[in-house]
């Protein structure tokens, strides 16, 4: 599937999701066709059609590789690894947690999510962060990975805190693909998570979810 035109795939995926109006489609150029029930832009994707691919339904680049879903052959895989930062060591990654039920800032419970909590260790802010993870699924051999800025999060002078990958709809949460095989699969997953920000040392940590897990808060 990584060598195939996510378009080839959006087509193979319409054609399940689409079923009135038959009219064989014809293609113009790699990522447009003309005429009834043919998809111009990724806007026009059904969320349904999305889902089967794994995409995020709310992005245009999911993995964030800076090439959109569309014309991604690899749209849940970031093909450009983020070089890692370098520098003095400005943080710690103190823990992650990936089957954690419980928001301890919002005081409620939370799905299953990717969650780390950052130590600054020096007495100036941080800014510009990046995280970068990478999930196996060794059973399936299926490996995803996303670049995600944490745009607009400071990491405050010698506080710790805590970052959330979910609906990405509060402070300090970002979004992460819901479609993605951390949500899809039961079985064992492992993860990489690095965290690069300008002018310090990248940080690196791993972890891995047991099979079974929670989709729902427990
Ligand atoms: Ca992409
Ligand atoms: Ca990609």
């Amino acid at each position: 599937m990584k060598k195939m035109k996510i378009f080839g795939l959006v087509l193979l995926v319409l054609s399940i999701v689409i079923l009135s109006g038959c009219t064989a489609p014809q293609k113009t150029q790699d990522t447009q066709y003309n005429g009834k029930n043919q998809v111009k832009t990724l806007s026009e994707i059904p969320d349904n059609a999305k889902k089967l691919l794994g995409i995020d339904p709310l992005g245009n680049d999911t993995d964030g590789d800076g090439v959109d879903d569309f014309n991604d052959s690899t749209p849940t895989f970031a093909d450009v690894t983020p070089q890692a930062s370098t520098g003095a060591l400005g943080f710690r990654i103190q823990n992650i947690l990936v089957e954690n039920n419980y928001d301890e800032v919002a005081k409620k419970d939370a799905s299953d999510h990717l969650e780390l909590v950052l130590q600054s260790t020096t007495n100036k802010d941080i800014h510009n962060m990046t995280a970068y993870y990478i999930i196996t699924d060794a059973k399936m051999n299926k490996t995803e990975s996303y670049i995600k800025p944490l745009n607009a999060f400071v990491l405050k002078a010698n506080e710790t805190r805590t970052i959330h990958f979910d609906d990405g709809q509060m402070q300090d949460h970002f979004r992460a693909n819901p479609n993605s095989i951390y949500y899809t699969t039961k079985d064992e997953l492992n993860f990489t998570v690095i965290i690069n920000a300008d002018g310090y040392a990248a940080q690196t940590i791993q972890v891995k979810k047991d099979a079974g897990g929670a989709e729902v808060p427990d």
